[in-house]
Protein backbone atom coordinates (compact mmCIF):
# COMPACT_ATOMS: atom_id res chain seq x y z
CA UNK A 1 0.00 0.00 0.00
CA UNK A 2 2.71 2.56 1.46
CA UNK A 3 4.87 1.67 -2.07
CA UNK A 4 2.32 3.47 -4.86
CA UNK A 5 2.11 6.30 -2.38
CA UNK A 6 5.50 7.31 -1.88
CA UNK A 7 6.32 7.17 -5.49
CA UNK A 8 3.79 9.27 -6.36
CA UNK A 9 4.97 11.60 -3.32
CA UNK A 10 8.86 10.97 -5.09
CA UNK A 11 7.42 12.58 -8.80
CA UNK A 12 5.43 15.12 -6.88
CA UNK A 13 8.56 16.66 -5.29
CA UNK A 14 11.01 16.16 -8.84
CA UNK A 15 8.47 18.22 -10.54
CA UNK A 16 8.31 21.34 -7.51
CA UNK A 17 12.01 20.85 -8.17
CA UNK A 18 11.55 21.85 -11.90
CA UNK A 19 9.30 24.41 -11.25
CA UNK A 20 11.70 26.17 -8.45
CA UNK A 21 14.59 25.76 -11.07
CA UNK A 22 12.27 27.92 -13.81
CA UNK A 23 11.33 30.24 -11.70
CA UNK A 24 14.96 30.90 -10.50
CA UNK A 25 15.50 31.42 -14.11
CA UNK A 26 12.94 33.57 -14.85
CA UNK A 27 13.74 36.23 -11.94
CA UNK A 28 17.75 35.93 -13.27
CA UNK A 29 16.54 37.46 -16.75
CA UNK A 30 15.20 39.88 -15.04
CA UNK A 31 17.71 41.42 -12.52
CA UNK A 32 18.08 45.10 -12.76
CA UNK A 33 20.68 46.72 -14.53
CA UNK A 34 18.87 50.16 -16.05
CA UNK A 35 15.71 51.98 -15.89
CA UNK A 36 14.80 50.12 -19.39
CA UNK A 37 16.80 46.82 -18.33
CA UNK A 38 13.74 44.72 -17.07
CA UNK A 39 12.20 44.59 -20.59
CA UNK A 40 15.08 45.07 -22.78
CA UNK A 41 12.77 43.42 -25.80
CA UNK A 42 10.62 46.59 -25.38
CA UNK A 43 13.76 48.82 -26.77
CA UNK A 44 14.58 48.38 -30.37
CA UNK A 45 19.17 48.82 -31.33
CA UNK A 46 18.04 51.73 -31.88
CA UNK A 47 16.64 53.01 -29.00
CA UNK A 48 12.89 53.08 -29.96
CA UNK A 49 10.12 51.74 -27.83
CA UNK A 50 8.70 48.74 -29.31
CA UNK A 51 4.59 48.26 -28.72
CA UNK A 52 3.06 45.15 -29.87
CA UNK A 53 -0.62 44.69 -30.67
CA UNK A 54 -1.61 41.14 -29.60
CA UNK A 55 -4.77 39.18 -30.91
CA UNK A 56 -5.92 38.96 -27.05
CA UNK A 57 -6.22 42.84 -27.60
CA UNK A 58 -4.02 43.40 -25.20
CA UNK A 59 -0.42 45.23 -25.11
CA UNK A 60 2.63 43.27 -25.50
CA UNK A 61 3.61 45.77 -23.01
CA UNK A 62 1.76 47.58 -19.99
CA UNK A 63 4.91 49.89 -18.63
CA UNK A 64 7.20 51.87 -20.34
CA UNK A 65 10.15 54.67 -19.10
CA UNK A 66 11.75 56.87 -21.31
CA UNK A 67 13.61 59.60 -21.00
CA UNK A 68 11.90 63.08 -21.65
CA UNK A 69 11.92 64.46 -24.93
CA UNK A 70 11.82 63.06 -28.06
CA UNK A 71 10.59 59.94 -27.68
CA UNK A 72 10.00 56.90 -30.68
CA UNK A 73 7.29 54.36 -31.00
CA UNK A 74 8.18 51.10 -32.42
CA UNK A 75 3.82 50.12 -33.38
CA UNK A 76 3.63 46.68 -34.27
CA UNK A 77 0.10 45.69 -35.45
CA UNK A 78 0.99 41.49 -35.10
CA UNK A 79 -2.29 40.53 -35.08
CA UNK A 80 -5.55 40.69 -37.40
CA UNK A 81 -6.64 44.22 -36.10
CA UNK A 82 -5.55 47.54 -36.96
CA UNK A 83 -3.95 49.46 -33.57
CA UNK A 84 -3.06 52.45 -32.73
CA UNK A 85 -1.15 54.47 -30.16
CA UNK A 86 -2.66 57.74 -28.10
CA UNK A 87 -1.12 59.32 -25.34
CA UNK A 88 -4.41 59.72 -23.35
CA UNK A 89 -3.77 62.74 -21.28
CA UNK A 90 -2.33 64.47 -24.52
CA UNK A 91 -4.99 63.28 -26.99
CA UNK A 92 -1.86 62.72 -29.87
CA UNK A 93 -2.06 59.43 -32.43
CA UNK A 94 1.81 58.86 -31.93
CA UNK A 95 1.41 55.94 -34.79
CA UNK A 96 -1.63 53.69 -36.30
CA UNK A 97 -0.83 50.32 -37.92
CA UNK A 98 -2.79 48.22 -40.11
CA UNK A 99 -2.13 44.03 -39.78
CA UNK A 100 1.04 43.01 -40.19
CA UNK A 101 2.55 46.54 -40.19
CA UNK A 102 5.19 48.09 -38.38
CA UNK A 103 5.04 51.81 -38.25
CA UNK A 104 6.85 54.44 -36.07
CA UNK A 105 6.29 57.90 -34.69
CA UNK A 106 7.50 60.04 -32.39
CA UNK A 107 6.22 62.32 -29.41
CA UNK A 108 7.55 65.43 -27.16
CA UNK A 109 6.63 64.52 -23.79
CA UNK A 110 8.00 66.35 -20.21
CA UNK A 111 8.49 64.35 -17.50
CA UNK A 112 5.73 62.97 -15.53
CA UNK A 113 3.16 59.85 -16.17
CA UNK A 114 0.98 59.00 -19.00
CA UNK A 115 -1.43 56.46 -20.40
CA UNK A 116 -0.78 55.08 -23.99
CA UNK A 117 -4.16 53.64 -25.29
CA UNK A 118 -5.69 52.01 -28.43
CA UNK A 119 -8.50 54.04 -29.59
CA UNK A 120 -10.00 51.64 -32.10
CA UNK A 121 -13.46 50.96 -31.04
CA UNK A 122 -13.42 48.13 -28.45
CA UNK A 123 -9.87 47.81 -27.72
CA UNK A 124 -9.98 50.83 -25.15
CA UNK A 125 -10.83 48.73 -21.96
CA UNK A 126 -7.94 46.17 -22.57
CA UNK A 127 -5.00 47.74 -24.62
CA UNK A 128 -3.71 50.29 -22.27
CA UNK A 129 -0.70 50.73 -20.66
CA UNK A 130 1.68 53.41 -18.35
CA UNK A 131 4.60 55.53 -20.18
CA UNK A 132 6.75 56.87 -16.83
CA UNK A 133 9.11 59.40 -18.58
CA UNK A 134 11.90 60.83 -16.28
CU1 LIG B 1 -6.13 48.21 -30.86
Amino acid sequence: MSGPDLLTRRRRSGAMRGLVVALAVVLLACSPGGPQAAAPDVVTDDGALRVVGQDDLRWNVEELSAPAGTIVIELVCEDAANHNLVIDELDVEVAACAPGETVRGTVELEPGSYTYVCTVPGHERTMRGQLIVE
